[in-house]
């Protein structure tokens, strides 16, 4: 018989960047409220991972490298349907710096996704393509990672994916619901919802994670 393997929980907090927060790039409306729910989860996990969206400013994704198509609408892309979204998260710019009040000082690993120009990234495991792997979840088997934890933006497009993805790789998956912003495309939020819960992805809110971690 297998050994059982003890809970080893990661939290894993995504693209809490500042083309996402209101008046950026690519805002999500109060994007910003979860800094703060985000800053005093991360004490309460003593494994954190961080994820930055990073385009190079050619990337497929953005609508202004597509003659005359325009942000939000979709594109048939060698890889399936892709949303064109506004020019955001530009490798090493303003916009892609992860919010100045984020404070995860012991956060081990930072993974940038979104990097090769003909190929999106939602998820923090896989590429658009579905098979390109981001080495996430190598690292994530290596450290002896059993739980991942989800916070961060948006909940529908890189939140929901990486969950997703993570269910696939066999994690036990929680997204913090409290901990998250949606982007709502077209329903895309109540799909996500549907989709993660159809997975065994669960939906949790930061104060039981509290209630149960935070020691005195
Ligand atoms: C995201 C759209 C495009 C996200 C990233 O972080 O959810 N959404 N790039
Ligand atoms: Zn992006």
């Amino acid at each position: 018989m297998a050994e059982m393997k003890p809970v080893e929980d990661v939290l894993l907090v995504v693209d809490v960047q500042n083309d996402f927060m209101p008046g950026g790039a690519l805002a999500v409306a109060r994007g910003n409220e979860i800094v703060p729910v985000i800053n005093r989860l991360a004490r309460a996990f003593s494994h954190v991972v961080l994820t930055q969206d990073w385009h190079p400013r050619s990337h497929v994704s953005f609508a202004a490298n597509h003659a005359g198509r325009k942000p939000f609408e979709t594109m048939t892309l060698p890889y399936g349907e892709q949303v064109l979204w506004p020019v955001h998260c530009v490798q090493d710019t303003e916009g892609s710096a992860l919010h100045r009040k984020l404070h995860v000082p012991h956060a081990r690993l930072v993974v940038r996704k979104g990097h090769h120009e003909r190929v999106d990234s939602y998820s923090a495991f896989l590429e658009a393509d579905r098979v390109t792997p981001t080495g996430l979840g190598g690292y994530l088997r290596d450290v002896g990672a059993t739980r991942v934890w989800l916070a961060g933006l948006a909940t529908d497009y890189c939140v929901a994916w990486s969950a997703l993805d993570a269910r696939a790789a066999g994690f036990e998956v929680n997204v913090i619901e409290d901990a998250c912003r949606a982007i709502d495309l077209n329903g895309s939020l109540d799909q996500a919802w549907r989709d993660m819960q159809a997975a065994g992805v669960k939906r949790v809110r930061s104060e039981d994670i509290l209630k149960e971690r935070e020691t005195t």
